[in-house]
């Protein structure tokens, strides 16, 4: 029997003998590069930490202390050394175990994580609750160098070293975000991992120390000790982290299990907010021949023998290329077209602008609200900002697109990929939200293309627009075709809706973007039963078409909306405050997401749970039409 398999709980990692865990790191490793290898999901930053996650196994007592991992996706070694070996083959599958850290999960899983930079703070609000409650375990956060490029990590560490409480952080540097990493702390992190001169500085330190305790009495001595500490500020590595009041350990090589054990159990022992500083390989172990270390991070299933992607992409293009082609062809037409990412370069397409037009590309950090700002200064100087977040990430950015662009009427165009139902990666990434929250901000038009081709338009209305913010949403998915090159495409009239189906029957179905395709199978198949059903796409969420909406209260009993987001605040909770004002009779019924948390699925299956389908909304016409039929005339 492997070790692994012996592992049916952390209590089993702390039963092997020392020179053992190795052995059940390399084992977890490839467990790791097998299993995903089917299932596909976040392969890189899990194999990174396999030996951190094997010696914080074995040093801490989980889940009396409190581990908290950020992000989440680096959890996959966790899971098997916690007790979810046998489950993790249903990783990100319906009804499996999430790819993700989820409290319901695991007694091990502290805090459930999806989105960057969430640990410190948790971890913190732990440590906290534990003096308070006269508790005695270690809180323990571990935290990606990535996060460190969000501004919630400084909250969390500036709160953190103010109050003075017991916490450990461990910083898991491997130099990465999902792309290498950006920004001045990066830099810092490197300089102190190669520099030669901090380690040999440190070693002299300690050696002039010792001589001056051996040789001086105690009042020297401690004079001694500050003039080290002051010495130390200068050049050694960490002053940073010092000097928010974190004491400051390593850096140590993350992937040797015993060293990280002989640093965790000194760290451990000591008391007050400190940090300890592990050098990790992001996708170390990763069978890929041609390393490209982005494609370590997140992957579609692979050979595990090669790494090779077991399909290869065929078909209609994804929604991310569509975009990142058609803003790098719109740069060539607009010279003031500047394009910036959250740490998302491929994620959001926009890493194709870079190659054409690196000058005008902006790889901000996973700093959503500081992209948004960022933005808005770029645009107040007459430049036209593209900022492209993922419809769950943009939820960071709240107060920054209401109060620094949309109250001064600021032309940055956001583009929310992952817009909708998100599939596998499940709840923590859901783009069900979007259009809730941007209706609610003034002066922001609201769009979603339901093809290539209208998505190309639609830049083109924005970039003409220029009075304000311009929103397009669109989904994890394949776009319908592959759309003809933006230099043939126009751009859509402003505000306005088209009308796909003209029907006879007093319903009119209007689907926002992609759910065009579904609302006009439904048609189709009505129109078979003999209910002749209008069908109009809502490009416009905001503003919406009021000479369409006008012609359309005119001849028909009831709108059915059909929205991939929240049914709560959505567009069709929009259009029927509109239409009670325009025309009181006319019914407005939404279909869209229900109330509620959605798991990790498929897309399609989804969709079907929130009635998103052609069959979904038959039915729902179905029964608006039999309404109908049943009143007296
Ligand atoms: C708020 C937010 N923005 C963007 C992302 C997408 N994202 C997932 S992991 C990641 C990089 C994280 O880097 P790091 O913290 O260093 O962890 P690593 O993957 O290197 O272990 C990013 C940008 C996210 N999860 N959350």
């Amino acid at each position: 029997m492997s070790l692994l398999e012996g592992i049916k709980g952390i209590e089993d990692v702390k039963r092997l003998p020392r020179e053992q865990l190795q052995a059940l790191a390399d084992e977890v490793r490839q467990r790791l590069i097998d299993v995903v290898s089917v299932t596909g999901g976040h392969i890189g930053a899990g194999l990174g930490v396999v030996e951190l996650a094997t010696a914080v196994a074995y040093v801490f007592d989980s889940p009396r202390d409190k581990i908290v991992w950020d992000v989440g996706h680096q959890a996959y070694p966790w899971k098997l050394l916690t007790g979810r070996n046998d489950r993790f083959p249903t990783l990100r599958q319906q009804g499996g175990i999430s790819g993700f850290l989820r409290r319901d999960e695991s007694p091990h899983d502290q805090f459930g994580a999806g989105h960057a930079a969430t640990a410190m703070s948790a971890a913190l609000g732990m440590a906290v609750a534990r003096d308070l409650k006269h508790e005695t375990h270690q809180v323990v956060a571990i935290v990606g160098d990535g996060a460190m490029t969000c501004g919630l990590s400084y909250e969390g560490l500036n709160n953190a070293g103010h109050s003075g409480r017991d916490l450990i952080v461990i910083l898991n540097d491997n130099g990465m975000s999902i792309a290498p990493n950006v920004g001045a702390m990066s830099r810092y992190l490197a300089n102190v991992a190669t520099n030669p001169l901090y380690n040999r500085v440190r070693e002299e330190l300690k050696r002039l120390t010792q001589r001056v305790d051996a040789m001086v009495g105690h009042g020297v001595q401690d004079f001694a000790r500050r003039a080290e500490e002051s010495l130390k500020n200068l050049v050694l590595p960490g002053v940073l982290f010092q000097e928010l009041g974190l004491r400051y350990f390593g850096p140590v090589e993350g992937h040797d299990v015993r060293a990280l054990i002989d640093a965790l159990e000194k760290v451990r022992q000591l008391k007050g907010p400190r940090l300890l500083h592990v050098l990790t390989q992001k996708g170390k172990g990763f069978p890929l021949e041609e390393p490209d270390r982005e494609k370590f991070h997140a992957r579609a299933p692979y050979d595990p023998a090669t790494g090779a992607l077991r399909a290869s992409a065929s078909g209609p293009p994804q929604w991310t290329r569509v975009f990142g082609e058609a803003i790098t062809q719109l740069g060539g037409e607009h010279p003031e077209l500047v394009a910036i990412t959250a740490a998302m370069p491929s994620g959001t397409g926009t890493g194709i602008f870079q190659k054409k037009w690196p000058d005008r590309f902006f790889d901000v950090g996973i700093a959503e609200g500081h992209a948004t700002t960022f933005a808005a200064g770029l645009a107040t100087q007459g430049l036209r900002p593209v900022v492209a977040i993922y419809s769950t990430f943009l939820q960071r950015a709240y107060d920054n697109i209401i109060h620094d662009v949309a109250i001064q009427k600021l032309p940055v165009i956001f583009c929310l990929d992952r817009a909708g139902m998100v599939g596998d990666d499940g709840q923590t990434h859901m783009g069900l939200y979007d259009i809730a929250y941007l209706l609610a901000v003034p002066n922001m038009v609201v769009t979603a293309p339901r093809d290539g081709a209208e998505l190309i338009g639609l830049l083109r209305t924005a970039l003409a627009h220029g009075e304000g913010p311009f929103a397009i949403r669109y989904p994890r998915d394949k776009a319908p075709a592959e759309p003809p090159p933006a230099a043939e495409v126009t751009a859509v009239p402003f505000g306005t809706w088209e009308v796909l189906r003209r029907g006879k029957g007093g319903i009119a179905i209007l689907p926002v973007g992609v759910m065009c395709a579904q609302a006009m199978e439904a048609a189709r198949t009505l129109a078979a039963e003999g209910v002749d059903v209008s069908v109009v796409s809502c490009r416009f969420l905001k503003p919406v078409d009021r000479a369409t909406l006008a012609s359309l209260v005119r001849d028909h009993r009831a709108l059915v909306t059909v929205e991939d987001g929240v049914v709560t605040n959505g567009f069709g909770a929009y259009l029927a405050e509109i239409v009670q004002e325009l025309a009181p009779d006319v019914r407005v019924a939404a279909i869209g997401a229900p109330d509620r948390t959605f798991e990790h699925a498929p897309r399609p299956v989804q969709l079907a749970w929130a009635g998103l389908t052609a069959e979904g909304i038959a039915a729902r016409v179905r029964a608006l039409h039999a309404e109908a039929a049943a009143l007296p005339s």
